[in-house]
């Protein structure tokens, strides 16, 4: 070969990678997609996934831009997740980030993401502090804990008549944070917190604690938390004989409780979920068909993680350059985006606007949806 068409070939190839570089446009996602949260994880990716493939079909988003998913695991671990988002920031082509599902993964990730002037839109996090931090870079479209544990207070007092409560959390920004929130509410309404005791994540054995629960004979039972934990504590007090009805937040929404706990021990445990059901939804009628003819049952929070992705998608779209500030302008300038779950607005903190809460119950190994609580 000449040594001249050598040399053509290899600037040739050097200019498609370059272009290629151009090209590409890349949304992060940032979820558990290992360990004991992996189940909800893998339906926030799974979700994301459809939303980028519906975007290939559209076509280039602008010129031959055409955009990708970047999945990285945070292990529900602050420091992963912090890893992960220095990973993030550091590629240039990351136009934005979905992510992360745990408050305690989002909350330091989102510094890092503001320092990058990376728009994060996080599909899951309730913790109310995150946009309280003043970065005009982070959204949500899911309601916050301030919204939604006032909700599962009100519940248990006018609806479940009940006054006397034990309080469990796991001590995360979210778990810690939804209880805190329950005992404010439940206490102003005039109901009692008998004891307020926080677990550690990946705890196993809660026989010393429930026998304590046990002896003070509580009304009800309130877990600021993760399903995985739950499904433990639920299965643990009903081998004992506690009796008291279990209540917990969205973060406990996940059909693995009820396998982990078992459907029989489960049975009766009510959990507040942000929305209606997204099978009831004409909106999400369609989504919802492709995602369990592809993947199987709806993961809790995979329609979170497809209108998330596709205001992202949208914004990147009216940017119509590859430029950080210019999507973040264009998520701040949206207004009554189409997303499944509704109309997708967001508030000067990012905070999504009109978000209901649903409230819902195992009923016969599976959770039936049983009243909608509108924002006050
Ligand atoms: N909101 C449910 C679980 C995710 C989190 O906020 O930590």
């Amino acid at each position: 070969m000449k040594k001249s068409f050598l040399l053509f070939l290899i600037a040739s190839f050097l200019a498609s990678a370059a272009s290629a570089q151009e090209d590409e446009v890349l949304i992060g996602l940032v979820a558990p997609l290992t360990g004991d949260q992996a189940y909800v994880g893998t339906g926030v990716l799974q979700g994301a996934q459809m939303a980028i493939e519906d975007a290939h079909v559209r076509g280039p988003l602008f010129g031959n831009a055409r955009v990708r998913l970047a999945p990285l695991d945070d292990q529900h671990n602050p420091t992963q997740a912090v890893l992960a988002a220095n990973k993030l920031a550091s590629n240039p082509n990351v136009m934005g980030v979905v992510g992360h599902f745990n408050s305690s993964c989002t909350k330091p990730a989102s510094a890092i993401y503001h320092e990058a002037r990376i728009t994060q839109i996080t599909p899951a996090s309730t913790n109310p502090d995150i946009s309280r931090q003043g970065f005009d870079t982070f959204f949500r479209v899911c309601p916050t804990d301030d919204v939604q544990a006032p909700a599962a207070a009100a519940y248990v007092y006018s609806r479940m008549g009940l006054r006397q409560a034990v309080i469990l959390d796991d001590q995360t920004t979210y778990g810690r944070g939804l209880a805190d929130e329950f005992k404010k509410r439940f206490t102003a309404l005039g109901g009692t917190v008998l004891i307020h005791h926080g677990i550690t994540q990946g705890e196993k054995d809660f026989a010393p604690l429930l026998t304590k629960i046990k002896s003070i004979k509580p009304e009800l039972i309130f877990y600021g938390g993760v399903y995985p934990e739950l499904a433990l504590l639920i299965k643990q007090s009903r081998k004992m004989g506690l009796k008291a009805p279990w209540m917990s937040g969205d973060g406990s929404f996940d059909v693995t409780l009820i396998k982990l706990a078992s459907p029989q021990f489960a049975e009766g445990t009510t959990v507040t979920m942000l929305g209606v059901d997204p099978k009831s939804l004409p909106s999400a009628k369609d989504f919802v068909a492709r995602y369990q003819a592809r993947y199987g049952p709806i993961g809790s929070f995979s329609a979170y993680a497809y209108d998330a992705t596709n205001v992202l998608i949208e914004a990147i779209r009216r940017a119509g350059v590859k430029d950080r500030e210019a999507v973040l302008r264009e998520v701040r300038a949206m207004k009554d985006f189409h997303g499944v779950l509704g109309p997708v607005n967001f508030d000067p903190k990012g905070d999504a606007i009109g978000k209901s809460i649903g409230i819902f119950q195992v009923q016969n190994g599976e959770f039936k949806f049983l009243e909608e609580v509108k924002p006050e």
